[in-house]
Order: structure tokens, then C-alpha cells, then sequence
């Protein structure tokens, strides 16, 4: 069946308010660009008709400034599922003018097939391949891309040229079956290779391919802090010693990072750390410093969702395909983040925490337990699975106004109950085998910044009674406090006792 050429606008064209819309794409890699953008041009034609036109948007996780952005800034985005870190988009959020609804990143797909989440009448698959009997080769991230593609009555291709056709070969598509028939996922090391290298589509349901060359939206790194270079010291020797102590094997466990600075910076001082053996990552993202210490032999092979790396990175990747093509895989995320799959290779899991309680609970999503960040992402699939899970944070935020530690997190993500291990740049709180008391005593004495010891140390001290000695009045001091000075350090307990 022969493809059909199509423009950004026909495509947008095929696109109906109220719609829900799946998106290609795992942060801002492998989303489609040029459709989007004609999508919100057409919202705002629309509106000023005073018409009608949002639509319910599906995706990996969050997207590029091109996706979430321009749809955030034409309003033309009614409903929106999982993680996002647009800043416009947050903005309209927390206004409650866009519904959002956060969930682990590995159920989507599933939550998808079973229908919990409506249809989806439209797949937008950003493509570096597309044939005529329905094979897709997707470009440098998979996110949900092969269930949206069954699940849609209509699928638009962009056609990315930036994108070689050679990359065909680092993908490996794989649905579970739903229950009650659902088996093992097969994947046993990082490596195993258990689907398929395309996306097989039904072909009539192509409705055109819109040709593009789009540049990625591969960001830039900022420069290391020391905070940040101390936490990933850290956490290298942390791991450094739980091999010695034989908490965990001499030839290491696949290693699962977050995404941003502190995850660059983690590893980093991991592939420095010659204690550390050459080591292999199953992960969601795979940035710059996974492909460093590719390059340099530590790291053996990397299997994720996708490559958020920057375009510099990237134009490496694509000019040694024959170096990289064996050493990375891209999977679904279904797959990539499969907590099935994390419990049974073990996983090193290294994720974000805005703010923990004394206590051991995170809060990685809310600000001041209201405002949306960015959402749970991969962190919860990972941590409550994984052989290790490691939060990791400053101690402080905003120049020390905001401490990362509080009696009472203001929303929980990760509960006490999953979370092994807190690192900040003053140490590691090793919370194994701790009632909640000796908790507190380990984030205390080797966690947080030392304006907020005394206030914490005071906290404890209150005497209540109970396994978890909270004090319900003065549970929430610390943001009571922020929301009226501005800065948590001016918390006299004496106003809320
Ligand atoms: O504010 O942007 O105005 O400077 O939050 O914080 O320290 O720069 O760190 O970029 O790694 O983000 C948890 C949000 C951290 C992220 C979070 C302010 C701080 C700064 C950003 P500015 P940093 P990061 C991977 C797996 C989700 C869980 C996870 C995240 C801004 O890592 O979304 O790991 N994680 N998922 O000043 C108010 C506090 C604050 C605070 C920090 N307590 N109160 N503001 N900030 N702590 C994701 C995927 O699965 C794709």
C-alpha cells in the first residue's frame, strides 16, 4: 500500500477537539515536532472562531518545548498523562486549567490496553523509517509508541531526515500479552534482545507521513556544582563499599539513574571509581555520561527507553553506529522500567527526592505538598523493585531557605517502606533494618545541612509518644513557615505548640 504524503496542516486537519492524541517520544527525544506545532496553530485559528479544540494527550514521559509547549501555549491541551516538565505547561496544571493525572511510567501502556484511560483515536510517531507494508522505525526514544500505534484508529508519521535510516537495530519492540494470559517478560541481562527492531502497524491506518527535518531538542547539561559533585562522591563510595561488604556481587548489578545533573554527575564519579567494575545500565534514560563511559569501555552496554542526550552526543552516535549499535538498546517503557524485570536483575536504582522526612517517606513530585514539579516518572517502577534504591538530594533548596528535610514530607511518593538508602552532599543515611527513630537519628546526624539540625533535633525531641513520633501540630512548621517568611530556617515551634 503506497504511503501518503501529507503537510503539517493536513495532518493537523485529521485532528478533532476533543481527540485523544498518543505521542511518540521519552523526554524530548524521539518526539514528533512539526505536527504538534501545527496542531496549536490550528487550536488558536479555532479559538479565535471562538470554537472549541482541545485535545486528551498521551505520551512517554515529558516532551520537547515543541510538543508540550506550543500545545500548553495555545490551550490547546484538555487533558495530559504522564510526567511533563514544560514550564508552561506546569503553569496551566497548577492553575487546574489542564487536568493532569501522574502515574508510574511502566503502567501506561497497560493502563492504555485496558481501557482505563478512554481511547485513542489519533498515534503521532515521530519515525527515522517507514515502509509501505507497515514497518516503523522509530528515532532515538520508543516511550508507549507501539501500543498507541495498535490502539489508534489513525496513525500520522513524521519522517525525520535528521534521523538515519541505519539506526534500525537499536530498538527492540516487545508487548506483553494482557491478562489473564500474560507470561515472563524474557529479559534476564540488559542485553537480551526480545522483540522485534520495528513497529509492525496495521498500513491502512497510516493516514499520510509528514517529511520533516526537525532538529532534536537534545538539551545542555549545566556545568557541576560542588553539592552535586559531593552527592555522586558519595554515592560512588557507598557503592564501593557494599560490594566490599558483599551486599552486593563483585561483578556488579545494572545500574538504574534518574535523569538530570545529579544523575550525570552519579555517574561520573562512578566510572572514575576504579573499585567499581566495568558495569551495564537498564534504565529509562540514557544520557550524555552513559555514552562517555561507553566510549571509554566501564560501561558494557545500556538498555533504556531512550537517548536524552544532547545533539552533540547524538551526531556521535549516529557517525559510529557500527561502535554503538551492539552496545544500546531501546525498548518500550513498558519494558525499560518493568518492575518485573528491575526485581529480577537486581538494579542499582538512583532517583530524585524534592523533599524527604526525617523518617524515610519522599516527596519527589509537589512543591509545599500542592504544586505540581514534574511528576512520579520511572522513580516509583525502579525504587520499590530494585535491589538498592537510593534517593538522592541536595540538602538544601533556594540558598538554604527550603530545606530538603522535614518533619512530614507534604506529599508522599515513595513511602518508608521502599526507600533503602538517602544521599546528600553531607553523606548517606543507610535506613535498612531501622525502626523509624534510628531513621531519623541516621538522616539527622549524616544528611542535612547544619542550619536545620538544632530545629530537627528539636522536633525529635518533643516526646511523643508512638513507633513514629510525629507532632501533629508541628508536623507541617517547616512549610507553614516558608509560606509566610520565606525561609524555613524561622521556624520557632513555640507558634504552633
Ligand atoms: O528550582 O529550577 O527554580 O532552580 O526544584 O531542582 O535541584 O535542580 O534538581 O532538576 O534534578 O529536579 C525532584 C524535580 C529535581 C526531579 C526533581 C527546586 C530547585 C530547582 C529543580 P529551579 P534541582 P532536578 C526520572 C525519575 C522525579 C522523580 C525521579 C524530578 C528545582 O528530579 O522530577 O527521580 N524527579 N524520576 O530549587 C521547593 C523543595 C525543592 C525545590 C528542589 N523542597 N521545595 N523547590 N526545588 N527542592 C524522571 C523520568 O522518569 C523521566
Amino acid at each position: 500500500m503506497a504511503l501518503k504524503f501529507i503537510t503539517p496542516e493536513e495532518a493537523a486537519s485529521l485532528i478533532h477537539h476533543d481527540d485523544n492524541v498518543g505521542f511518540s517520544g521519552f523526554t524530548a527525544a524521539g518526539c514528533p515536532k512539526a505536527v504538534p506545532a501545527a496542531i496549536a496553530k490550528r487550536a488558536r485559528e479555532e479559538h479565535e472562531k471562538e470554537n472549541p479544540f482541545q485535545i486528551g494527550i498521551f505520551t512517554g514521559a515529558s516532551t520537547g518545548d515543541k510538543l508540550d509547549g506550543e500545545l500548553a501555549r495555545a490551550k490547546a491541551i484538555k487533558f495530559r498523562t504522564p510526567y511533563q516538565s514544560n514550564p508552561d505547561l506546569r503553569a496551566l496544571l497548577n492553575a487546574r486549567e489542564t487536568h493532569y493525572f501522574d502515574i508510574h511510567l511502566s503502567e501506561l501502556a497497560q493502563n492504555l490496553r485496558y481501557g482505563f484511560l478512554g481511547k485513542v483515536n489519533t498515534a503521532i510517531i515521530e519515525a527515522a523509517d517507514v515502509t509501505e507494508n507497515g514497518e516503523i522505525i522509530p528515532t532515538n526514544a520508543v516511550g508507549i509508541t507501539p501500543t498507541i500505534c495498535r490502539l489508534a484508529d489513525r496513525i500520522i508519521v513524521e519522517l525525520n531526515k535528521k534521523h538515519p535510516k541505519e539506526i534500525r537495530g537499536m530498538h527492540d519492540i516487545y508487548e506483553p500479552e494482557d491478562p489473564p494470559r500474560r507470561r515472563e517478560i524474557p529479559v534476564y541481562t540488559p542485553s537480551d534482545r526480545i522483540g522485534k527492531p520495528y513497529v509492525k502497524v496495521d498500513p491502512s491506518k497510516i493516514a499520510g507521513v509528514v517529511v520533516t527535518e526537525e532538529k532534536n531538542e537534545g538539551g545542555a547539561f549545566t556545568p557541576i556544582d560542588d553539592a552535586t559533585m559531593a552527592i555522586g562522591q558519595n554515592v560512588a563510595a557507598f557503592l564501593v563499599g557494599e560490594m566490599k561488604a558483599g551486599r552486593l556481587p563483585k561483578e556488579f548489578v545494572p545500574l538504574q539513574s534518574g535523569v538530570g545533573n545529579v544523575a550525570n554527575a552519579v555517574l561520573g564519579c562512578m566510572g572514575e571509581n576504579k573499585d567499581i567494575p566495568n558495569f551495564y545500565v537498564y534504565t529509562e534514560v540514557i544520557q550524555d555520561s552513559v555514552i562517555k563511559l561507553m566510549k571509554e569501555g566501564r560501561v558494557l552496554f545500556a538498555s533504556g527507553c531512550s537517548l536524552t542526550v544532547s545533539n552533540e552526543v547524538m551526531d556521535d552516535i549516529y557517525a559510529n553506529l557500527d561502535f554503538f549499535k551492539d552496545k544500546i538498546l531501546l525498548r518500550p517503557q513498558e519494558i525499560s522500567n518493568n518492575p518485573e524485570v528491575a526485581r529480577r536483575m537486581g538494579l542499582v536504582a538512583i532517583n530524585t527526592a524534592l523533599e524527604a522526612d526525617i523518617f524515610g517517606n519522599i516527596n519527589s513530585t509537589h512543591v509545599s505538598g500542592t504544586r505540581m514539579m514534574n511528576g512520579i516518572g520511572g522513580s516509583g517502577d525502579f525504587t520499590r523493585s530494585a535491589m538498592c534504591s537510593i534517593f538522592t538530594t541536595p540538602s538544601t533548596a533556594k540558598n538554604g531557605k527550603i530545606s530538603a528535610f522535614v518533619p512530614m514530607v507534604s506529599h508522599v511518593d515513595h513511602s518508608e517502606h521502599s526507600v533503602k538508602v538517602i544521599i546528600t552532599e553531607y553523606g548517606v543515611a543507610d535506613l535498612r533494618g531501622t525502626s523509624p527513630i534510628q531513621r531519623a537519628r541516621k538522616i539527622i546526624d549524616n544528611c542535612i545541612h547544619p542550619d536545620y539540625k538544632p530545629l530537627l533535633n528539636e522536633y525529635l525531641g518533643m516526646s511523643v509518644k508512638g513507633h513514629t513520633p510525629q507532632h501533629l501540630k508541628c508536623c507541617f512548621a517547616f512549610h507553614q513557615e516558608l509560606a509566610k517568611s520565606g525561609d524555613m530556617r524561622n521556624v520557632d515551634w513555640s507558634h504552633y505548640l
